[in-house]
């Protein structure tokens, strides 16, 4: 009854904060105060590859649109993301997709949250932007962008629930990580070729992802052509899941969903919350960074310690419920919610970690929002993390933030460059983002489908990676997990009397 009244809690949280799915790149301009979609007719998306890494917890995502402006001049545009402005909507609020970063040729651009709409056909409804300006120069020209996104999770329909029981899962629910390739469809012309690929991490939280994906067509709401192409996957590797479109224009049937049975880190006999303790933790008003936020697997969310001065010394217990062959430390250093908060506030420059085996290992961390990794070999139940030294803030209140530390017993599946996933050149102007080169396999392979690690080292470099998410859920789902949020809570309450 605990584990299910836990689930449910965790549940009623991520449904209610966790629609975040990704967009095409769109290009906006402010109408009054607000940031609308527009079309143009001079740029074409030419290609693009979108890679989503699924980990515990979260996702890396890292999208190259490689665009042609045929107007024969420099052309300047805003750019834009779209995510669902939950904020907006009472009891709701959204999470934005974190870590969230742009280049353009390998240059990278500030980005900006900016409210708006986004619309199809007369219909429209409130966003935020992610945006940069951005100056498109004749010819070809490379838009990179990376962010950490979470999964949409919600309670699974009685049609999945009955299928997933006869295939032996105890999922705690139904997850999803949609794209949304139709919000291009502004750019001129058809889109040339469109490759997403989906790689599963060795700690995936998901699985049994055929059968979703085949429960998900297979609805009778689903229409015919949406169905068809939600089964249009192939697999090139058993962890891969790809969908690939050529000279087509995106529409909504054309958005692919990877839709898996989704496992709470929350059992009978584990609760994390419990496990996780530090010396200290922050509480301002209505706002606390709690120990649990930095291992609850969202990017957005983060632990900051409550200590005179930077922090120095002050520490974070994680246990892990079980004995774990530890062979990677994911780690997102600081406030990554957004750029202004991760310079605001102090982020660590070097972690101690403590292993319950008695090892130890001392990271090295770049002053950069995004992911970052470390080869380590431990064999433990529980790790101590503890702030040594930090990059100092801006903000006149000294704390130092830690997002997400993840302990995993595989290496994280490699990113691949955008001509070994679409087969199509770069532009001559592009340059692999330096930020994103130590996670990208550049010897044009797919990508590793998570090998043991091989590294005896204790410690390796830091690869600092950019990620964020663009949080807007399809209609159809966000419409499921609205409903399905407001029955969960009214189940919460009843159970808590
Ligand atoms: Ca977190
Ligand atoms: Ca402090």
């Amino acid at each position: 009854m605990r584990r299910t009244v836990l689930v449910m809690i965790v549940l009623c949280a991520l449904v209610i904060s966790a629609p975040v799915a990704l967009a095409n790149d769109s290009a906006v301009g402010t109408q009054g105060a607000a940031v609308r979609p527009l079309t143009d007719t001079d740029i074409r998306m030419d290609s693009e590859a979108v890679q989503i890494i699924c980990m515990r917890g979260y996702a890396l995502y890292r999208i190259d649109f490689k665009f042609v402006n045929g107007s024969g001049a420099d052309k300047a545009l805003k750019i834009g993301f779209p995510f669902p402005d939950f904020e907006n909507e009472e009891g709701n609020r959204g999470v934005p997709p974190a870590a969230f970063r742009a280049w353009l040729n390998g240059q990278e651009l500030a980005v900006t949250q900016e409210p708006g709409f986004d619309s199809d056909g007369d219909a429209e409804w409130p966003v935020i932007w992610f945006t940069r300006e951005a100056v498109f120069p004749p010819g070809e020209s490379m838009m990179t962008v990376t962010y950490l996104g979470t999964p949409d999770v919600s309670v699974m329909s009685a049609e999945l629930a009955e299928a997933l029981s006869q295939a032996g899962s105890e999922a705690s629910g139904a997850g999803f990580y949609p794209y949304l390739v139709h919000t291009g469809a502004g750019w001129a012309g058809t889109i040339g070729k469109t490759v997403v690929r989906y790689t599963m991490a060795e700690d995936f939280d998901g699985e049994q992802v055929d059968l979703v994906m085949e429960t998900e067509a297979g609805y009778e709401w689903t229409e015919p052509g949406r169905a068809r192409l939600l089964r249009a996957f192939t697999k090139p590797a058993p962890n891969v899941y790809e969908w690939v479109y050529e000279d087509y224009e995106p529409t909504r049937d054309h958005d692919p969903l990877l839709a898996f049975a989704w496992f709470s880190e929350w059992t009978q006999e584990f609760d994390p919350f419990e496990a996780t303790k530090a010396s200290s933790h922050l509480e301002l008003g209505e706002y606390t960074y709690q120990p649990y936020a930095i291992r609850d697997g969202q990017p957005s969310t983060a632990w900051a310690e409550d200590a005179d001065g930077p922090g120095i010394g002050e520490w974070v217990d994680i246990g892990f419920g079980e004995s774990r062959d530890v062979r990677e430390i994911r780690v997102l250093p600081g406030y990554q919610k957004r750029a202004d908060l991760f310079a605001k506030y102090n982020r660590p420059k070097t972690l101690k970690v403590d292993f319950s085996d008695g090892t130890g290992v001392e990271l090295p961390l770049a002053d950069e929002m995004g992911l970052q990794v470390f080869t380590v070999r431990a064999k433990a139940d529980s790790a101590r993390v503890t702030i040594v030294d930090v990059y100092p803030g801006t903000n006149e209140r000294d704390e130092t933030y830690i997002s997400e530390v993840t302990f995993s017993e595989a290496p994280l599946p490699k990113l691949a460059t955008f001509e070994a996933v679409t087969g199509i050149a770069p532009p001559a102007a592009f340059e692999e983002p330096a930020a994103l080169a130590q996670l990208t396999d550049l010897s044009g392979s797919l990508p590793d489908p998570g090998k043991p690690a091989q590294s005896e080292e204790e410690t390796a470099e830091a690869q600092p990676t950019g990620a964020g998410t663009k949080p807007y859920l399809g209609a159809l789902i966000a419409v499921g997990l609205l409903a399905t949020a407001a029955v969960i809570v009214v189940g919460v309450r009843r159970g808590a009397k």
